[in-house]
């Protein structure tokens, strides 16, 4: 494990919107410090947010140490930092705004820290050119270099653990182990037969009319669903107004189950039981590609619809044989009409089994360019470098 026994890494994280953030500020964290030994600091500013995928936070202390990470209230901008109190490398994740007086102890520490801007995730071909760029900061002797994560050799890759598929292939290939998991969310055994869907998007997703389309169909379907989601759709379809984790209803071929919220690992193991996977953001969208099964992307919405082009540049690299998929997952974003979403439904699930061999093929081609952590602390060793030895 330890590579790095003294390196030292801080990690600045602000909770904008939901638990992708946080997600992918603690996978990395997590694996900065157990795959390679690396003293991480996450400052993240929401606990609660944290504590919902991580029962293990005290969302009252201000630090505390969970699983070899030492985490910080991020309360404010205040404060007041020495150079040594600074770590050897600095990560703002999505262009956050670092407290102004540890900046200014970046700068005065020496060496200066290699400081990183960890960027959101994106299909797109700029992100190739803007990857390892460096912007130097306006006043300070202190450069930022971006780092982007991606699918393509030339950019930084995508979270991954070591050891993920060894775990994923032998749940996957242990029926009860899977059939026990699931019936701590009440799924029976005659549920186990039918096609197992978790359902995870935002709410402007045409969920009711998905669910009518499994209800009216010929093969049974269980929707799992994490309670919160899609609220008014599944509460719809259970005839109550606010659905919570545990509830459960069955119409026609269709039963949904209303999920707990579940630790990270657990909602993995989710992904991997399932036969299709509707994710969402950043981090369960990237799951969903490590768990080998057939997914459905709902993207994080932005203005002036530029997730579009994001949604379209990823399907342009994934579905490009997959017509099916890329009707209804453009239809799902509404970035298509889906005229007949039981149309549009009966062509994908027909399509799962070629898709069930993309997702495959996929995972491998994707992780032979290497991991985010690996490729972002081999890029923080040549800046190191780098700076040592000037030309
Ligand atoms: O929660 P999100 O909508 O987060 C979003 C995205 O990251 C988006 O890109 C970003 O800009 C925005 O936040 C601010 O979706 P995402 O990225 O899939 O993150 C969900 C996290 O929650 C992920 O780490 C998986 C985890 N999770 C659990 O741990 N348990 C659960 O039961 C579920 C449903 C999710």
């Amino acid at each position: 494990m330890s590579s790095n026994p003294s390196l030292t890494l801080a990690l600045f994280c602000k909770v904008v919107d939901n638990y992708g953030d946080i997600g992918i500020c603690w996978r990395l964290a997590r694996q900065l410090w157990r795959e390679h030994g690396v003293h991480v600091s996450l400052w993240v500013d929401d606990l609660a947010s944290f504590r919902r995928i991580c029962p293990e936070v005290d969302v009252l202390a201000d630090a505390q140490t969970v699983q070899g990470v030492l985490v910080r209230h991020w309360r404010d901008q205040e404060g007041s930092f020495a150079p040594e109190e600074v770590a050897d490398i600095v990560i703002e994740f999505f262009a956050v705004d670092i407290p102004p007086a540890y900046v200014a102890a970046m700068a005065q520490r020496m060496p200066r820290p290699v400081w990183f801007n960890l960027e959101g995730l994106s299909a797109e071909e700029w992100v190739e050119g803007c990857h390892r760029l460096p912007s130097m900061h306006p006043r300070l002797k202190l450069t930022k270099h971006f780092f982007f994560p991606g699918f393509t050799p030339r950019t930084g890759g995508l979270l991954h653990e070591a050891g993920l598929d060894e775990q994923r292939l032998a749940f996957q290939a242990d029926r009860a182990a899977m059939a026990g998991f699931l019936a701590g969310f009440g799924v029976g055994a005659a549920e186990m037969d039918s096609l197992k869907v978790s359902l995870f998007c935002y709410p402007h997703a045409p969920v009711g009319e998905l669910l009518q389309a499994w209800s009216e169909g010929s093969g049974p379907v269980t929707c799992l669903v994490p309670e919160g989601v899609a609220a008014q759709a599944v509460g719809a379809f259970m005839g109550c107004a606010s659905p919570g984790a545990g509830d459960s209803a069955t119409r026609g071929a269709l039963t949904v189950r209303v999920l707990p919220f579940v630790p990270q690992p657990d909602y993995d193991r989710l992904l991997w039981a399932c036969d299709l996977n509707i994710v969402r953001g950043e981090d369960s969208f990237v799951r969903a590609q490590w768990a080998g099964r057939p997914f459905v992307w709902h993207i994080y919405p932005q203005d002036e619809n530029l997730h579009h082009q994001k949604l379209r540049a990823f399907l342009g690299r994934y579905a490009g044989e997959l017509p099916a998929l890329a009707r209804f997952s453009l239809g799902w974003n509404g970035a298509l009409d889906i005229a007949s979403m039981p149309a549009a439904w009966r062509d994908l699930q027909a399509e799962l089994p070629r898709i069930a061999i993309r997702a495959e093929a996929w995972r491998q081609e994707v992780l032979a360019h290497g991991d985010l952590t690996t490729k972002l602390l081999e890029f923080a060793r040549e800046l190191r470098l780098a700076a040592q030895n000037p030309v």
